[in-house]
């Protein structure tokens, strides 16, 4: 079972719905909105940023009653609210949409429409799926530590490496004025997962931490990356993960040693072989 993190008695005054009198006449419109969370790392850390805002949510609803486009149906506003909640990487929302002013005759003490939603990145596949995933390192032994990783990534539950590329080393790619960093290690493993997408990232952050990664900025020297470059192919671009891993396709030190072990894979319908010749081009 997991924790919930909820707002509810959002209130916002606003001109949705099927009737023309609806469209000029603002009445008002009631949001409820409850996300399924692990709050424990919150918790315990007491940071907000490993949780989900309550605040974020109704800022969400807001977005959507108030400043979004006016629209028929309460279906509708709960959808886009939910789509837009979902983003922030719950396992699933509920969103409730109350109308206690709906243009009924009878006297009624309320109408609403309830929806839950499951975040697609939170469920398990139903058999096991590509992934793969790039490892990087440039402080420390890092030839020893993409090793160690590999094999902790080997003894995940609910994954099979499936193949591991030679390490490569390579020059820094840095964000511009940002200071030197020695080289890097860069390596690619493909492995076949029936974790979720957020469960496989929960699990090489896990990896990322045992093996002293401090994230103090963002592009900084690190002992350990694990990025997820593809997972099934999957799209998606949320709060935790976007899929495919938005930098790869430009990046050689991870579509190097991805070729070699994988010459015939493409990276969002492009074969990886193909973005390889078009950057090594532009070098
Ligand atoms: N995140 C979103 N999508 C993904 C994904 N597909 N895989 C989120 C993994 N994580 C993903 O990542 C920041 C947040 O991105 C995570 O909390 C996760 O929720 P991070 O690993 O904490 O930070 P980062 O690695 O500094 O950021 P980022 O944007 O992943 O960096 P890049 O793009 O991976 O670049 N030069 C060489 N030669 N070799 C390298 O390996 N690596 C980088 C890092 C820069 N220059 C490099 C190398
Ligand atoms: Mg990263």
């Amino acid at each position: 079972m997991a924790d919930i993190v909820a707002i509810t008695g959002l209130e916002f005054m606003a001109c949705h719905g099927v009737y023309e009198s609806e469209h000029h006449n603002p009445q008002p419109f009631i949001v409820d909105i409850e996300v399924e969370v692990d709050t424990r790392s919150a918790g315990t850390s007491d940071s907000l940023s490993a949780t989900i805002s309550y605040a974020d949510l109704a800022a969400d609803a807001r977005a959507v009653v108030v400043d979004g486009e006016r629209v028929d149906l309460i279906e509708t506003l709960a959808e886009k609210i939910a789509e837009r909640v979902l983003v922030r990487d719950p396992l699933s929302v509920t969103v409730t949409v109350h109308k206690p002013g709906a243009p009924v005759q009878e006297t009624f003490a309320d109408a609403y429409v309830r929806i839950t939603r499951p975040n697609p990145l939170a469920q398990r596949p139903s058999s096991a799926q590509r992934a793969v995933i790039a490892l990087g390192g440039n402080i420390g032994d890092a030839q020893e530590t993409l090793s160690a990783a590999v094999e902790d990534i080997r003894a995940l539950d609910g994954l099979r490496l499936l193949a591991v590329s030679p390490f490569i080393q390579t020059k820094p790619v840095l964000a511009e004025g940002q200071e030197a960093q020695d080289d890097y290690t860069n390596g690619v493993v493909l492995v076949e997962t029936e974790l979720s997408p957020l469960e496989l990232l929960d699990s090489l952050q896990a990896i990322e931490n045992k093996h002293g990664r401090v994230r103090t900025e963002r592009w900084g020297a690190r002992t350990l990356d694990l990025d997820i470059i593809d997972y099934a192919g999957v799209e998606a671009d949320h709060v935790r993960l976007t899929l495919p891993h938005p930098r790869a396709a430009k990046r050689l030190f991870v579509l190097e040693p991805w070729v070699q072990i994988e010459p015939h894979a493409t990276l969002a319908g492009t074969p990886i072989s193909e973005l390889i010749r078009d950057r090594r081009s532009q070098a």
